[in-house]
């Protein structure tokens, strides 16, 4: 029997999991004792990752929608060719950028490298990820307050707080092994600050029931108050910050006056939390999608960011202003996708930088992407213009899970050609695509992926490929040479040998990784970054700017911030409800292609679309447990959910998973300025029951 160590490819925490392997068969999976982020727990998710193309399986050949509109089988190398054709001829007639791709944070890293190297480099085109959907806020936040996307923390420092505040995340069902970390913590505060009654705000020892959007109002109210008794650490800010002084007459406007009105939350609960913040030793704060998913996200997280700079609470066991990372290689796709950063973060506009980076690949620089990429909404837009005419889709499922998603099926519709790169044959994006690419699962292929404590750690093949079955790093490869990028790939072989470019890559930068050699991240505790050549490995968990210093050029960090600004959807009286939506159970995972294969789980979730609605509404509505309702926008958008009736959720609030198709059609057309990201939140809506 085998034994191979892997990483879990779900969420962000990337647990490390165990198989036990006899004759190409799995025959026990465990989650790893001695991995410092899960210590020998998991979730229903880890331990079900052998059920990948098991009862939903995946032709090995590739699918072409022919003349009558059917799926045909073909070989690989005919797909390749067909598809770098369409490429070629979409360049000549239209333009370099009438070609590009929507990719993913569920890739392996080298996968994203060779992606960006053939449509970033060598296509000369765009490329997004579905990173924007997700983490983009947080990037932009940490490039402008800390110089570079650096997330500070180590998961251990949720054991290290003695004050845990978790805003606008749902751990428990979201993050479960990190939301057991926090509970291993018997003696910190745990505060949250949600519009629904959670299940991490039932587990906490305080909920903040804000009003949606309320967030960025509360924390510089808060800001305001802690400055206003002096509970801020002088010397930390002097020391260590830029633009307190602006940040200090900014929020002066921010009284407890209106805070109730404005956000939900009480004066008196606002100069509680002031307080719990000032005698707390070790305060931490962790955010997630109630953040980021907003048109204000990058300054509510900025504001997050400025309550742990001004208070001191950063680059100290147990403190942080922490942003947890969603998919399980959405920091690997931050800092080497060439969307918006050379591989290793730096700038396109650096020109030593690019001289440099280019070097290592062995190419001239004038090949390198001179401007970050278009983000996905202009993609989507910009393929229902007709200026788009070739699409292609790795690793997501966008009909699904893109804001407003009939959008996409407009874009699909628009182009001349969609191609979907995919683990499954039937998910709704692959159904509407021209050509299906099928790639292997991770159980069957290897590479690295980066965590959302900046830990690094290795992907194994658990189980042999069949014939034909091909992993996307072999796919790229062949789509690479169809292409005819012949000698250009010459460095791009073998993930391994893209690992070895991607660490020099990294020579110089925060992400520095030239001290990891591969096998130091095989059957090992991961490896966090920076880890620079020449360093030892003395701790398991690092958190960063413990000597105060940021990426920023002075080294100091910055207060960033705005007024807030005007939400395109307060209820009124024509859309008197806020459809909120995010995850449901732990056991389903976004567009359910591959939880759907859990019998576990399949069997404790709900088979159609559900809405939670509150008592008191459903009674006005005479909506009884179970009954449909149809939900619709102020943009015209309708769609309808089954009713759960709950008093989580507050009475004018309506709360759906993201999980089904019906949620996304609801969804607004509205992003944050600075990242892009939608606004998935919030939109306005009316509803009426279905008799
Ligand atoms: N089981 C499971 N786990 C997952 C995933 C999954 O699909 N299933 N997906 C993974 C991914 S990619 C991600 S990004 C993470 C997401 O992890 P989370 O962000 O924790 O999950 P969500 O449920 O999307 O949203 C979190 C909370 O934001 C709240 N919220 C909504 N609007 C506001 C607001 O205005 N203010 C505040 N303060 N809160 C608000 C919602 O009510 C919700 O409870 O989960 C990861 N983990
Ligand atoms: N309303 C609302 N919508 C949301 C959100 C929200 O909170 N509210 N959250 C957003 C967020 S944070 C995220 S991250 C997105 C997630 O949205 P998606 O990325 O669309 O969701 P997934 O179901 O994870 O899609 C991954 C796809 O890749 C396939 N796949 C799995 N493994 C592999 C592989 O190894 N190779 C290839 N080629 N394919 C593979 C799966 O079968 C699946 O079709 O949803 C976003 N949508
Ligand atoms: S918590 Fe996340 S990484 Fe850990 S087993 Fe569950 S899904 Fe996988
Ligand atoms: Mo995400």
């Amino acid at each position: 029997m085998e034994i191979k160590q892997t990483t879990c490819n779900f969420c962000g925490l990337a647990c490390n999991m165990t198989f036990y392997v006899e004759d190409n068969k799995i025959v026990k999976v465990m989650p790893t004792e001695h991995y410092p982020v899960n210590k020998g727990f998991s979730c229903i998710k880890g331990l079900n990752l052998d059920k990948q193309n098991t009862k939903y399986k995946r032709p090995s050949l590739p699918l072409l929608r022919d003349k009558n509109g059917e799926m045909k089988e073909i070989q690989w190398n005919e797909a390749f060719k067909t598809f770098a054709d369409k490429i070629k001829e979409s360049q000549e007639k239209y333009g370099k950028e009438s070609v590009a791709f929507i990719s993913t944070g569920q890739l392996m890293t080298e996968e994203m490298a060779l992606l960006a190297h053939i449509v970033r480099d060598y296509l000369q085109s765009n490329g997004d990820g579905n990173t924007r959907l997700c983490m983009s806020t947080a990037v932009v936040a940490h490039k402008q307050a800390f110089g570079f996307d650096s997330p500070p923390y180590t998961l251990n420092d949720a054991e290290l707080s003695d004050t845990i505040i978790i805003i606008g995340a749902n751990p428990v069902v979201a993050h479960p092994i990190f939301w057991g970390r926090v509970k291993e913590n018997k003696t910190a505060k745990k505060i949250v600050i949600d519009p629904r009654r959670t299940e991490t705000a039932l587990n906490a020892d305080e909920w903040l029931n804000i009003k949606s959007k309320g967030d960025l109002t509360l924390l510089y109210t808060l800001a305001n108050v802690l400055i206003e008794k002096d509970w801020i650490n002088k010397e930390y800010i002097d020391k260590y910050t830029e633009n307190f002084d602006e940040f200090k007459k900014h929020v002066q406007k921010y009284t407890l006056d209106d805070v109730e009105e404005k956000t939900g939350i009480s004066k008196l609960q606002v100069l509680d939390l002031a307080r719990t913040i000032h005698e707390g030793k070790r305060v931490s704060f962790w955010w997630t999608m109630g953040v980021n998913q907003s048109y204000e996200g990058v300054r509510t997280a900025q504001a997050i960011i400025n309550l742990a700079l001004m208070t001191g609470n950063i680059g100290r066991p147990g403190t942080g202003a922490n942003s947890l990372t969603g998919q399980c290689n959405a920091m690997g796709s931050r800092a080497f996708s060439n969307q918006t950063g050379l591989y290793g973060g730096a700038d396109y506009a650096d020109m030593a930088q690019r001289e440099r980076i280019a070097k290592i690949m062995g190419m001239d620089e004038s090949m390198l992407p001179k401007k970050p990429t278009i983000p996905y909404n202009e993609i989507i837009e910009k393929c229902i213009s007709g200026d788009i005419k070739v699409l292609w889709i790795l690793c997501t499922n966008p009909r699904h899970s893109w804001t407003n998603n009939e959008q996409f099926k407009k874009a699909a519709e628009a182009v001349d050609f969609l191609v979907v790169q995919d683990i499954y044959d039937d998910t709704d994006s692959v159904q509407i695509c021209d050509l299906l690419l099928p790639a292997v699962p991770a159980i069957k292929k290897e590479g690295f992926i980066i965590n959302t404590e900046r830990r690094m750690s290795a992907v194994k093949q658990i189980l042999k490929r069949e014939e034909n079955e091909l992993s996307d790093f072999e796919i790229l490869l062949g789509i690479g040479e169809a292409l005819g990028m012949g000698s250009q790939l010459d460095n791009w072989r073998t993930p391994r040998q893209v690992f070895e470019m991607l660490k020099q890559c990294t020579e110089g930068m925060p992400c520095d990784i030239t001290g990891v050699d591969f096998e130091m991240l095989e059957s090992s505790k991961g490896i966090q970054w920076p880890f620079k050549k020449g360093e030892k490995l003395v701790e398991d968990e690092r958190r960063l700017f413990e000597d105060g210093k940021y990426f920023t050029k002075n080294g100091k960090a910055k207060f960033v911030f705005e007024d807030v600004s005007k939400n395109e959807n307060e209820p009124s009286e024509e859309f008197p409800y806020v459809f909120n939506s995010g995850r449901g159970t732990v056991g389903q995972w976004h567009t359910q292609t591959r939880t759907r294969e859990f019998d576990v789980s399949r069997a404790i979730y709900p088979k159609q679309s559900y809405v939670e609605i509150n008592t008191k509404l459903a009674k006005k509505f005479d909506i009884k447990s179970g009954e449909r309702i149809l939900i619709t926008n102020q943009y015209g958008k309708s769609s309808a959910f089954n009713a759960v009736i709950t008093d989580n959720v507050k009475e004018y609030e309506l709360y759906a998973p993201i999980h089904y198709i019906e949620t996304n059609a609801l969804t607004p057309s509205i992003y944050d300025p600075y990242s892009k990201e939608p606004s998935y939140k919030t939109v306005t809506v009316k509803i009426e029951k279905i008799n």
